[in-house]
């Protein structure tokens, strides 16, 4: 990640006032982490500010900082729009929409496929977001406790607490943000408890859901209510089969169905997203949506990712 452009990104924030900060929907941990640790970074700079998010604050990050200064609706009159972790205008909120387009965007983000064109973007190969505005916060010499552990939530939530395969060079600048993230007193403990513990009836739920799974040549997949259980956890669950070689959680949504990819090594499921459901994300995780119902949607599924590992020989 370029040092130079980290330092033209703070020179927009030190120049502009008036910001609104977004996220994607369905917001994960890393979403979360980087809308929050963006306020903070604001907060340091004097800035005015609101960070937006449409659904509820979930029980388990009950300890997260600047909470008064999340918004549900918009009112106030913003300058300036930055969206973080978000790839695609689809992922973006109705409300979002109706508002962001006559302001100055500042995109953060770390997926791929992102083709977002902003005022200023800052897409890095970065393991999460919060990894950028980890070194955002550096280079500003905005630290505390507080920031270190929302960032941790970040690394951890998208590196599915490290434990995602990666090269020994990234693997080693993960570790050392990590360990520099506990001295400045960043709560791991905390950070696990909030990714790792659930509740009973969550458990038991899940336990049904891996009843369901199905499987063939390597490819495991299940179908879900929308919203039933949280997705992207179940995916990164049900990714540990050891004889998967991708996972596929299809989560039905009456109109339309949304569809959660995990995979192993090279098999590119972020391609594959891209390229046949208008989605996109990381090389072993990623998304997307499909306008079909749910007989014909799954059979759709099945034959594209059985052509893909067929064409590569995965
Ligand atoms: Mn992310």
């Amino acid at each position: 990640m370029g040092i130079e452009k980290i330092k033209e990104l703070i020179k927009i924030l030190k120049e502009k006032d008036n910001f609104l900060v977004a996220t994607h929907i369905n917001y994960d941990p890393d979403a979360l982490s980087s809308l929050i640790a963006t306020g903070i970074i604001l907060k340091n700079l004097n800035k005015n500010f609101s960070l937006y998010l449409d659904e509820e604050l979930k029980e388990e990050y009950s300890w997260v900082p600047l909470k008064e200064k999340i918004i549900k609706e918009i009112n106030g009159d913003y300058e300036n729009f930055i969206l973080v972790d978000c790839e695609s205008y689809r992922r973006i909120s109705e409300k979002i929409q109706k508002v962001f387009n006559d302001k100055f965007k500042i995109f953060i983000d770390h997926h791929q496929t992102n083709k977002l064109e902003g005022d200023f973007n800052l897409v890095a190969d970065a393991i999460s977001t919060t990894e950028i505005i980890f070194y955002l916060a550096k280079e500003l010499k905005i630290q505390s406790a507080e920031l270190a552990t929302l960032l941790l939530l970040g690394i951890m939530g998208d590196s599915s607490n490290l434990t995602v395969e990666l090269s020994q060079e990234k693997l080693i600048k993960i570790f050392e943000m990590v360990t520099d993230l506990i001295k400045l007193g960043g709560d791991l403990n905390l950070v696990n408890q909030t990714l790792l513990l659930k509740p009973f009836a969550e458990f038991k739920k899940l336990a049904e859901i891996f009843n369901q799974v199905n499987q063939e040549d390597g490819i495991f997949w299940v179908v879900i209510e929308g919203r039933e259980v949280q997705s992207g956890a179940l995916a990164n669950n049900l990714n540990k089969i050891r004889e998967a070689k991708v996972i596929i959680v299809i989560e039905d949504f009456e109109n339309y169905l949304r569809i959660h990819f995990r995979s192993k090594g090279n098999i590119d499921v972020a391609e594959l997203a891209q390229r046949y459901f208008n989605g996109g994300g990381h090389k072993n995780a990623s998304g997307g949506r499909l306008e079909m119902n749910l007989e014909e949607g799954v059979a759709y599924i099945l034959k594209i990712v059985k052509d893909y590992l067929k064409e590569n020989a995965f």
